[in-house]
């Protein structure tokens, strides 16, 4: 027997300090420029906090059913892999032996860079499922359904052909979508592409897998889960092409809540990304670029 979660969805750091003085357990409620709102569990690795691991393989080893009793959460932004683990974490809706540890280390991987060839590995291709049937709805009903799905998936590790043999069929049929996405790749410099897909699925890891065979250094934007992702290749063309700090060089120049490492990162948790904020990102990496450029001349 277990509780239904109580999950909110806050759209600014008042909203989401208000529920947590309410007793609610913020799950990367980050906002902006601000602060990551937590209480003393510390759920967030953005901002201020972004020398802590992500949160889902923080709160499988280390908080494992710490809200089970008190399942009220309260989040932002969009329902990704890492946040929905760390909430059915806590709901003790996932168990915490040695191979769901290893699929939390590989959603903590693809959170913080996208890196497909992992995805494919795990046991029971259970993050591959996850992906593939993970549906990004708007607001709570995302998380709820994202937290369910690992609940799901998670309990049935030995038992896991009914889904992952639909999953693996849909990925092969992903690669075929990506590889197709590349007509709306738009070229501005010999190294820098940008990407607007035509499902909304741009920011699949499988997208950057093909374009780094095109270009080092992309914008994509997810119309999907309304964010951009930057990134390059790897660290050391990041740090070619930009200097050294590599993208963190683009963080700070595009604003609040812009961030990440010096391979990858992107807009804000709390801010609907869109085409404008593509054109920003491609012209501030373009003066990256030849600022760089000058400065080794
Ligand atoms: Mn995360």
């Amino acid at each position: 027997m277990s509780l239904i979660p109580d999950i909110r969805f806050a759209t600014t750091s008042d909203e989401a300090r208000r529920a947590v003085a309410l007793g609610y357990c913020p799950v990367e409620c980050s906002f902006g420029g601000r602060d990551p709102v937590v209480d003393e569990l510390c759920l967030d690795h953005h901002g201020s906090l972004s020398h802590l691991e992500p949160v889902g393989v923080r709160c499988l080893r280390d908080h494992h059913g710490a809200r089970a009793d008190d399942p009220r959460f309260v989040v932002t932004g969009g329902a990704d892999a890492d946040a929905c683990l760390a909430i059915a974490a806590l709901l003790a809706w996932v168990t915490p032996d040695k191979r769901m540890r290893r699929v939390a280390r590989a959603v903590a991987r693809m959170d913080l860079t996208p890196d497909p060839i992992d995805v494919d590995k795990l046991p029971g291709q259970v993050l591959a499922a996850w992906l593939e049937l993970n549906t990004y709805m708007p607001r709570e009903l995302g998380f709820l359904w994202g937290a369910l799905l690992w609940r799901r998936i998670g309990g049935h590790l030995d038992d896991h052909r009914w889904f992952s043999d639909g999953a693996v069929e849909r990925r092969k049929s992903r690669y075929a979508a990506a590889a197709y996405q590349l007509k709306y790749m738009r070229r501005h410099t010999p190294e820098l592409v940008s990407l607007v897909g035509s499902d909304g699925r741009g920011a699949d890891p499988v997208v950057f897998h093909i374009i780094y065979q095109h270009a080092p250094l992309v914008v994509v934007l997810s119309s999907r889960a309304r964010r951009i992702t930057v990134g390059a290749k790897d660290r050391a063309a990041a740090e070619q092409l930009l200097g050294p700090g590599g993208l963190k060089r683009l963080w700070s120049r595009m604003g609040p809540g812009w961030g990440g490492r010096e391979e990858v990162g992107g807009s804000p948790r709390d801010h609907d990304a869109d085409l404008v904020d593509v054109d920003r990102a491609v012209a501030a990496l373009i003066e990256l670029i030849d600022e760089h450029r000058a400065n080794r001349n």
